[in-house]
């Protein structure tokens, strides 16, 4: 029989004081205070004989201190903020089921990765980490495929988010993430460490995530801020995201290997100077799905924090039918700088390119470049125009790196056969 116990901060008086912004700078900033009054201890025994399920938390907020380990022999509950802070290890043993409580607001459900926090969620191929939520009836023997849950499943719980010390582009180098408390240790991520690790997160898929949390903020399937180059995030699936699939803020790791399927919002979406590499993605829309890139850059006001994002390899799929003004093909925003090479969108007539920012649009080039933004080698597989799909940009040298096709050519786009153990592949092919 072993032990664990764990510091639980429960908000029994979890006061929320929405200041409408007496800041002259945005006067629609809502500024969220969290008073956490309480503090308890709890400490509990796993049982010698293995349980149907486990719950972790209590609502409110929960850290994880010590090492813990989710096993693969019982469905893990979460049930409010799990916090894993600095010094903390959570390991998630492969092809763990991860289920979340409904709660709302203050009380949605959450997995948070703080600054100096480490997690080893290292999936296989062959069993995969599931995160879904507490309605979903899938259970181990059903594979990939949930009894119950549909893709366009969306907003049953919080999600997962990230954060380190990895240098981001924000006033200062430092940000809260956005949807919960904010001034703490553990939400306030970004430094100078562009190698930090933060552990392994493979082989995982991420489900029905993106209920609102404290503030009226929705979080994507996963969130990561200031991540360093020495962490291993690689084969990831976000299904049913009720706001973006993955959201990036700043920092400086890599991830190969991407399926966003059926996100509300945009599929990938990259903030405050990304200096990372995004490898290999199919991203398949719904009907209410903004883009499938989404993508910022610094928001440090000096200008100094810049980073320059390289995205490449992606299959987009626009929706049979999407809504009036959805499914836009990418929105290259606000100093927005790097690559985006070899992208190939299928199923998309009729759709186009909701921005390129003129500031730093500069054309065709193979390689990222800081303050540069390019592109190369996009094949629209379309009856439509470039003129069309380019209509609502200042761009006029798009021919330069972009076609429209009948068919998608050899090697081009993402290669899809490293999908075969994702709930898109098994529901499409
Ligand atoms: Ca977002
Ligand atoms: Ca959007
Ligand atoms: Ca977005
Ligand atoms: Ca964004």
């Amino acid at each position: 029989m072993k032990t664990k116990s764990n510091l639980n901060f429960y908000l029994l008086s979890a006061m929320f004081i929405l200041v409408l912004g007496s800041c002259t700078k945005d006067p629609e900033t809502l500024i969220e205070t969290v008073l956490v009054t309480e503090t308890v201890t709890v400490t509990t025994t796993i049982p010698t004989t293995t349980p149907t399920t486990e719950k972790v938390g209590s609502g409110g907020i929960s850290f994880i201190d010590d090492t813990q380990t989710w096993t693969n022999d019982r469905i893990w509950i979460m049930d409010g903020k799990i916090v894993v802070r600095k010094g903390a290890t959570l390991n998630i043993e492969p092809g763990t089921i991860i289920k979340s409580q409904n709660g709302q607001g203050v009380d949605a459900t959450a997995l948070v990765i703080a600054p100096g926090g480490t997690i080893n969620a290292a999936g296989t191929s062959d069993a995969p980490i599931i995160f879904t939520d507490i309605d979903d009836n899938i259970d181990y023997g059903d594979g990939i495929v949930s009894p119950n849950r549909v893709p366009t499943d969306t907003g049953k719980w919080g999600g997962i988010i990230i954060l380190g010390n990895a240098v981001i582009g924000q006033d200062g180098g430092t940000d809260d993430i956005e949807g919960i408390a904010s001034g703490y240790d553990w939400t306030t991520y970004g430094g100078n460490d562009n190698t930090d690790s933060s552990g392994t997160f493979t082989f995982v898929s991420i489900r029905h995530s993106g209920s609102q949390l404290a503030g009226g903020d929705e979080i994507q399937g996963l969130t990561l801020g200031g991540i360093g180059s020495g962490t291993t995030i690689n084969d990831i699936e976000v299904v049913g995201s009720n706001d973006d699939g993955i959201e990036i803020f700043g920092g400086s790791v890599s991830i190969t290997n991407i399926v966003i399927f059926a996100q509300r919002d945009d599929a990938l979406d990259l903030d405050q100077a990304y200096r990372g590499t995004l490898t290999n993605a199919v991203v398949a829309m719904r009907s209410n799905s903004d883009t499938p890139f989404e993508i910022d850059g610094t928001e440090d006001g000096t200008g100094t924090i810049t980073g320059a994002f390289t995205i490449n390899n992606v299959t987009v799929y626009g929706d049979a039918a999407p809504e009036s003004g959805k499914n836009n093909l990418g929105d290259w925003k606000k100093a927005a700088t790097g690559l985006t090479n070899n992208v190939v969108y299928k199923n998309i007539d009729g759709l186009s390119i909701k921005g390129i920012d003129a500031a730093t649009y500069n054309g065709q080039a193979s390689a990222a470049s800081t303050g540069n933004l390019n592109f190369n080698n996009f094949y629209f597989v379309t009856s439509g125009t470039l003129a069309d799909i380019f209509a609502k940009t200042s761009v006029t040298d798009y021919a330069d790196w972009a076609e429209v096709i009948s068919e998608q050519p050899a090697n081009t786009g993402a290669d899809e056969s490293t999908f075969s153990w994702t709930l898109w592949s098994s529901i499409n092919n």
